[in-house]
């Protein structure tokens, strides 16, 4: 306890602009979090009072009126469903144990009361019977706005894109890895931003395995839990040479492609080997007003991705993806872009070939461009952490040595456990339930 506040106090001097990079110091105000919601008021009371109830015989559903005048229709097959008696949930698990096939999708309730102002309980035809707190009501309520409140507590979708202004947001690796409240402002600013670098790590390998211990576990690729970016004999990647990478997303080639990378420098060489980095979210947008044409070429387009080799295992992938992935309203949702293993197979048909290439050219060049891209060099020590489906990465070539140069240690989370620790962290640092 102690130890957290003197790290709490330690971080007062917020905000410091350094060199383009942004200092996010343990006390700046937690990001993610909006006061006064639904969910932030877990403490809350009187908006959670129910006024009155009813099950109008003509509708499937039941009506909430509150207290402060509003009212919520909660649906009879769904209240059934989510009946939360200990013959419907299973507690210890937080899951449903009722199974689908005994629920009735036409059900009416028979009888609904209000105990307390605070508890609605309903009896069901065959006198069944569930009971909801007004506070889970609440939080489930259909309205677009509930929804829309619960969809961004679980999912934060809030994205602040960014371009070559950026201003890199910057923790100390020992603030994430020993306080709590850094570590979810860590995660939340990954996120909405897609870019943290953590400073100060130790120049050795090891530091990304403790970093995926801090998050839960490292994602294990063909390349091994860990990797080293380094020039390297007969190189099964063009990343372990000494050659330029332009802007790509690591490993299209895997269906469900790594959501977060880490790139730990343990050594960095006097000449070149910069690093660049772009908002894909960002230029694919400017990309759908600007050539709406190429946006479409390469959000339908379906791409052949090969890699084949040996590393952690032997190794012969392929997959197709879509260069700009959107899900079902046309919102950018992954880059897939690795120009080194999009693979010489492509399969369309001859005449959609020079269009695609068109496409492509114009997005590169985008991405490329003056006013979108960032640039910054590695330090010994520093971890950048990035969303690999969002922030397209590469760097400039450097010049061989008589020894080692140049060493980052790599490694990939998936967003899924990412996105699990933030949830956990904002649970304890904010102390909801
Ligand atoms: C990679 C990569 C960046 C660098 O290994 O995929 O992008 O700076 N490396 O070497
Ligand atoms: N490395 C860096 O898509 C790719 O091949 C990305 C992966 C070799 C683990 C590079
Ligand atoms: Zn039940
Ligand atoms: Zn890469």
């Amino acid at each position: 306890m102690w130890r957290l506040a003197a790290h709490v106090l330690q971080g007062t001097k917020v905000h410091t602009v350094l060199q383009g990079r942004r200092v996010l110091a343990a006390a700046t105000p937690l990001p993610c979090h909006r006061r006064g919601t639904a969910r932030g008021a877990h403490t809350s009371n009187m908006s959670t009072a129910i006024h009155k109830v009813e099950a109008p015989d003509a509708e499937h559903l039941v009506r909430v009126h509150w207290e402060d005048g509003s009212e919520s229709r909660y649906p009879c097959v769904w209240l059934r469903d989510n009946c939360q008696c200990p013959d419907c949930f299973l507690s210890s698990a937080k899951a449903r144990r009722l199974l689908f096939e005994d629920l009735d999708v036409d059900i009416v309730a028979k009888e609904v009361t209000l105990t307390d102002r605070k508890k609605v309980s309903i009896t069901w035809p065959d006198e069944h019977t569930s009971e909801y707190e007004a506070e889970w009501l609440k939080k489930r309520c259909f309205s677009e706005a509930a929804r829309a409140e619960m969809r961004e507590d679980l999912f934060l979708p809030e994205r602040q894109y960014w371009g070559s202004d950026l201003q890199l947001p910057e923790i100390p690796f020992e603030e994430i890895m020993y306080n709590d409240q850094s570590a979810y402002q860590w995660l939340c600013t990954l996120k909405k931003v897609g870019i943290v670098l953590l400073t100060g790590a130790a120049a050795r390998q090891g530091e990304l395995v403790k970093l995926g211990h801090r998050i839960g576990f490292l994602r294990l690729t063909f390349y091994g839990p860990t990797w080293q970016v380094q020039d390297k004999a007969d190189a099964n990647n063009v990343a372990y040479t000494t050659g330029k990478l332009c802007f790509h997303t690591d490993y299209p080639v895997l269906q469900h492609p790594p959501g977060v990378q880490f790139l730990h420098c343990i050594k960095q060489t006097a000449a070149g080997g910069e690093s660049e980095v772009v908002d894909g979210f960002h230029v694919s947008n400017k990309l759908k007003q600007q050539n709406p044409q190429a946006f479409q070429i390469l959000s339908s387009t379906a791409v052949d991705y090969t890699d084949v080799g040996v590393d952690y295992c032997d190794f012969a992938v392929q997959c197709k993806q879509r260069i700009i992935d959107v899900d079902y309203r046309g919102q950018v949702v992954r880059i897939n872009y690795n120009n080194a293993t999009r693979d010489t197979v492509f399969d369309i048909p001859a005449e959609k070939v020079r269009p695609f290439y068109a496409a492509l050219k114009e997005f590169d060049d985008l991405l490329n461009s003056r006013e979108h891209k960032f640039t910054y060099k590695l330090k010994p020590g520093d971890v950048v952490t990035f969303d690999n489906w969002r922030v397209l990465h590469g760097r400039q070539s450097f010049q061989v040595g008589s020894e080692m140069t140049r060493h980052l240690e790599g490694a990939y989370a998936d967003w899924d456990v990412v996105m699990s620790r933030l949830r956990l962290l904002r649970k304890r640092v904010l102390n909801w339930d």
